[in-house]
């Protein structure tokens, strides 16, 4: 099932804006899909359902947070996956998914480079769309789909103010996730893009 949320990140666009514009003669560069990883992993850290896999009869809960990405490549669409994002920073995340990304498109990442995945994101942001039902990445229990952020109005109790406003449809496999739980795995993720002072919390 696909549950859908949209994630204000009008405040986490600028902040990343500024620290590009910042660290632009260094060359370092924070993206937006290094955010959606470190908000996915504190979300599995929060709901261990998610970070499961499922083995013939069994479910195993996974102690470590290994994070695929869905890379779109001149020969089709290759699943890399980041290993222990959970102990990264944004930075060496983005700087990793990019080397990652180009290894892909290149066709040359290894086996090891594609295997061991936790959980999926497979974000098509870079090139539109509004919502999407992304499919689990078996034996993963769950994948989050991500589209072009867009400025909507939104009503803020007492006028409606233009905010940047991220798609998110998160598909996870009612058999072990039930509906309540992957809404609140959303909410959790939105919430944290939204302010990510809650990371620390
Ligand atoms: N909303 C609006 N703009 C976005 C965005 C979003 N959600 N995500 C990225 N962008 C912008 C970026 O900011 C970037 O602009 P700047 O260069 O000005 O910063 C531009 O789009 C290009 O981003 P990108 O897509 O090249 O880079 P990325 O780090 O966001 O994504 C990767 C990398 C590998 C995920 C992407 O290149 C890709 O291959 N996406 C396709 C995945 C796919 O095919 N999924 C479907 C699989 S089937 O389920």
């Amino acid at each position: 099932v696909t549950y859908h949320e949209d994630a204000d990140i009008t405040d986490l666009e600028a902040f990343r804006v500024q620290v590009n514009r910042e660290n632009e003669k260094s060359g370092r560069k924070l993206t937006m899909l290094a955010f959606l990883i470190k908000a996915c992993v504190n979300a599995l850290q929060r709901f261990p359902e998610f970070n499961a896999s499922i083995d013939g009869e069994n479910l195993v809960y996974k102690k470590y947070f290994h994070i695929a990405f869905a890379a779109d490549t001149p020969n089709g669409l290759v699943v890399p996956v980041v290993k222990n994002a959970d102990r990264k920073g944004v930075f060496e995340i983005a700087a990793e998914t990019g080397e990652l990304a180009k290894k892909a498109r290149d066709g040359k990442l290894a086996p090891t480079e594609m295997q061991g995945a936790c959980f999926t994101i497979s974000s098509l942001g870079g090139i539109g769309g509004t919502y999407f039902a992304p499919i689990v990445n078996a034996p993963e229990v769950a994948i989050l789909g991500v589209n072009k952020s867009a400025m909507k109005p939104v009503w803020d109790g007492t006028q409606f103010v233009p905010r940047l406003m991220l798609p998110l449809s998160l598909t996870a496999d009612h058999r072990v996730i039930d509906g309540a739980l992957a809404t609140r795995f959303n909410v959790h993720v939105a919430q944290l893009l939204a302010d990510m002072r809650r990371m620390m919390l």
